[in-house]
């Protein structure tokens, strides 16, 4: 590909909300062409602002995954929710997915009631259009342009990859003049530590039922080049109460040692070398009204 002049370049921000579970993460991930956030079939996965850059023609696209928007009632739920609205703010582009199998249930009616007070340009992406009848999609589409005003509307699949080189083409052209803000080669902007926690936070979510994932998280807490080109890498996972713990590590530990297996590779994969992984199992209880817990994560402490 030929460098672009300088004068020619755009670049912005593209700020993907939705619903929980609408496939959000997974387009980013599909538009960066590399796992830059985490994906499972709950909801509310994501729980912060995940930044991930490509290039499309002369525009460098930084794309911003954020939680999904739903009625928040505990203060991680709102911190989540305040963090994906407020990404609307700074982004020059606002792309809405909307599950299209799952249509406009009341999360979707309550965005779509605060859309017009957003300032830039919404595209409607219709998502998983993989699952759909496509004359249902043309009914959908016409009640929520009825709806807002969208500059355009999108009808992909995340998961298989269909529409969304149209979706990026469209991203491209529209994102204003200006400097490219990041190397070209760099794909994402959280530190690998970050990446770690939440892919083993991906795994817990996988491997785990019920509330119990939303009652955990994970943070890195060692991080140690090893002379012989490999990482030691130490994390752990809070947990609610005591009577938890017996669930995360399973029957003679099964849980953890499948959840650590599975995270090792993806790890590996991720940092381009060989990966240690221990994970240990802390009981911090509130931990999800501890201020330290939510800078860890990035976001703001809600008051109450
Ligand atoms: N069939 C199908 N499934 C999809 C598609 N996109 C996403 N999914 C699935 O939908 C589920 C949720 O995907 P995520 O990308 O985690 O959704 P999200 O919007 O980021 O969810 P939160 O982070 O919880 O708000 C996963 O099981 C995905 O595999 C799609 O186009 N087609
Ligand atoms: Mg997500």
């Amino acid at each position: 590909m030929a460098e672009p002049d300088e004068h020619e370049r755009r670049c912005g921000f593209v700020a993907l909300i939705g619903a929980p579970n609408a496939g959000k993460s997974t387009l980013l991930n599909a538009l960066v062409g590399a796992k830059v956030s985490i994906v499972t079939p709950k909801v509310q996965t994501t729980r912060t602002l995940i930044r991930g850059i490509a290039i499309e023609d002369r525009a460098q696209l930084i794309f911003v995954d954020t939680p999904g928007i739903f009625s928040p009632r505990r203060r991680l739920d709102r911190a989540m929710v305040g963090i994906a609205w407020a990404s609307t703010q700074d982004a020059d582009l606002v792309a809405l997915l909307i599950d299209a199998k799952k249509g406009i249930k009341d999360d979707e009616e309550a965005i779509l009631e605060k859309l017009g007070e957003i300032r830039p340009a919404k595209a409607l992406v219709l998502n998983k259009v993989d699952l759909v009848d496509k004359r249902a999609l043309l009914t959908l589409t016409d009640q929520l342009n009825a709806r807002a005003a969208f500059a355009a509307t999108f009808m992909i699949s995340a998961l298989t990859g269909d529409g969304t080189a149209d979706l990026k083409s469209w991203f491209a052209a529209h994102v204003p003049l200006g400097p490219w803000l990041y190397p070209e080669d760099q794909i994402s902007d959280a530190p690998l530590r970050q990446l770690a926690a939440e892919i083993t936070r991906e795994k817990l979510y996988l491997r785990l039922h019920q509330e119990l994932p939303y009652q955990s998280t994970v943070e890195t807490e060692v991080w140690k080049e090893l002379k012989d080109g490999s990482v030691r890498i130490e994390q752990t996972i809070y947990i609610e109460r005591e009577s938890q713990r017996k669930i995360v590590l399973g029957k003679g530990g099964q849980a953890i040692k499948a959840i650590g297996a599975a995270a090792r590779a993806d790890i590996a994969v991720a940092v381009e070398q060989p990966v240690h992984l221990f994970l240990h199992v802390k009981v911090r209880e509130g931990w999800g009204d501890d201020p330290e817990r939510y800078r860890e994560m990035g976001l703001e402490f809600p008051k109450e």
